[in-house]
């Protein structure tokens, strides 16, 4: 690990925490103040993950809430509305009520996002005494269990390893390419070409609430922001019931990001499970087993790279963008194939920037480096990575990488992502996600 980096971490350590404070919330933090002001499924996790470091109580009760938050059939829903209507995709927007297998005591929304919830467990249930550690699985296992049948049992409908998202806000990298190459193939109405003409997008920014908070080209596009609303509406319209939504799916789509967390945490759990004494259901382990094979079905061997598919049609959705690089996360693949991954990281023509790692290549066309999920860094998907490289052994590409990570959040600020060609800062400020792995990449680096 080089030296500077080193000396700068305890001070970055002290600022991030101060950065969880400001956003914290008592029993949960908000992921930003301002434009994300309500609890978010995977951003409460990579915060547990970073308070796990320093007060384990604190980053336990982040996780408990996230639990609290289970539908009747298993699912953990993406957000946790707190009282207040400042979100643009708000409670009276998803009406989980609409669901009667909502929870009665709590407004949430009605899909979910990459289950990170085993890895956020595993990393507090690290930092404690081996009996307090039996404790605390103890007490979540059962509804982590359910969590995990949930997504086995209703989004792997064909059995074949692989898990199904119902909307792009499920993948947690909502406007990434494969989400908006698949969303205008099945669920763009015509009309949304209006916003092509300047004026017209300019009223419409009249009704966007994000913008309000953060540069308009920072965010998604007006046209994007309604395809993802229509879409909502029509899962909505299903009660969010999958089986139904999958009947007849608007957009359906195995996405590679979502299935490699899935495999890691599918791992934790029989980890969880063997300490517990506790044994997985068949289904469960059937699955399980099926999904390594399964992630290999989506590596397309002319461009040596692995992509989502879409579910209906059974096709790659050949766009190639920061997903290709969450196998190594996974830790299913074979070391040549995690090779042939790490050449395509340090690629200076793809993803080998000043400023690592692009959401999206920048030798693809949907390469900008300020709008959201379509080309800045971001601090979560650097975090995978450097775990996937170090589970392969690339530890020169993970301390470079960690390096590179610690010193852009130092010299830019605590921000949501950045320009991965000159460091720039986009998107909210003080966001939670970067500083909670912020605070764990930088103890490692200590
Ligand atoms: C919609 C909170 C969330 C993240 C997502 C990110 C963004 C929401 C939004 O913010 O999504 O879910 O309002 O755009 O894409 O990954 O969890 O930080």
């Amino acid at each position: 690990m080089p030296k500077s980096l080193i000396s700068g971490s305890d001070k970055l350590i002290v600022r991030a925490q101060r950065v969880l404070k400001h956003n914290d919330e008592g029993s949960y933090t908000v992921p930003s103040k301002g434009l994300y002001p309500h609890q978010v499924l995977w951003d409460s996790c990579f915060v547990a993950i970073g308070r796990s470091h320093y007060d384990t109580d604190r980053a336990k009760l982040e996780v408990v809430r996230l639990l609290d938050s289970q539908w009747s059939n298993g699912m953990i829903p993406h957000i946790i509305f707190n009282s207040g209507n400042r979100y643009w995709w708000d409670r009276q927007i998803w009406r989980s009520w609409v669901s009667r297998l909502s929870p009665k005591k709590m407004s949430t929304s009605g899909v979910s996002q990459p289950p990170m919830l085993a890895e956020a467990i595993v990393r507090i249930g690290q930092k404690l005494s081996k009996a307090d550690r039996l404790a605390w699985y103890r007490s979540v296992y059962p509804r982590l269990l359910r969590y995990h049948m949930w997504l086995s049992g209703e989004r792997d409908p064909r059995r074949e390893g692989l898990v199904v998202q119902l909307h792009p806000w499920e993948t947690g990298l909502d406007t990434s390419p494969p989400c908006m190459v698949a969303l205008h193939e099945k669920s763009w109405p015509r009309w949304l070409n209006i916003f092509d003409n300047p004026l017209i997008d300019k009223a419409g920014e009249f009704i966007r609430v994000d913008n309000k908070f953060v540069e308009k080209g920072e965010r998604a596009s007006n046209a994007e922001a309604l395809a993802l609303y229509f879409l909502l509406r029509k899962v909505r319209r299903a009660r969010y019931n999958s089986t139904k939504i999958l009947h007849n799916p608007s957009f359906a789509v195995q996405d590679l990001t979502y299935n490699c967390i899935l495999i890691k945490a599918n791992s934790l759990l029989i980890e969880i499970a063997g300490l517990l004494g506790e044994k997985l259901p068949n289904d469960l382990l059937a699955h399980i087993a099926n999904s390594h094979a399964a992630l290999e079905s989506l590596w397309d061997e002319d461009s040596s790279e692995y992509y989502s598919r879409e579910f209906t049609s059974n096709r790659l959705i050949k766009e190639s963008s920061i997903a290709s690089l969450m196998p190594l996360y996974a830790g299913s693949i074979s070391k040549q194939r995690a090779a042939q991954l790490v050449k395509l990281l340090k690629d200076r023509t793809s993803f080998g920037l000043d400023y690592p790692v692009p959401s999206v290549p920048i030798d693809s066309p949907w390469f900008s480096s300020t709008r959201y999920w379509q080309g800045p860094t971001w601090i979560n998907t650097n975090w995978f990575i450097i775990n996937g490289l170090r589970r392969y052994g690339f530890n020169a590409e993970a301390d470079s990488l960690t390096a590179s990570t610690l010193n852009l959040v130092n010299q830019s600020g605590f921000y949501e992502y950045y320009g991965p060609t000159n460091g720039s800062a986009h998107g909210a400020n003080n966001f939670s996600w970067t500083a909670g792995l912020i605070i764990d990449l930088a103890n490692k680096a200590l």
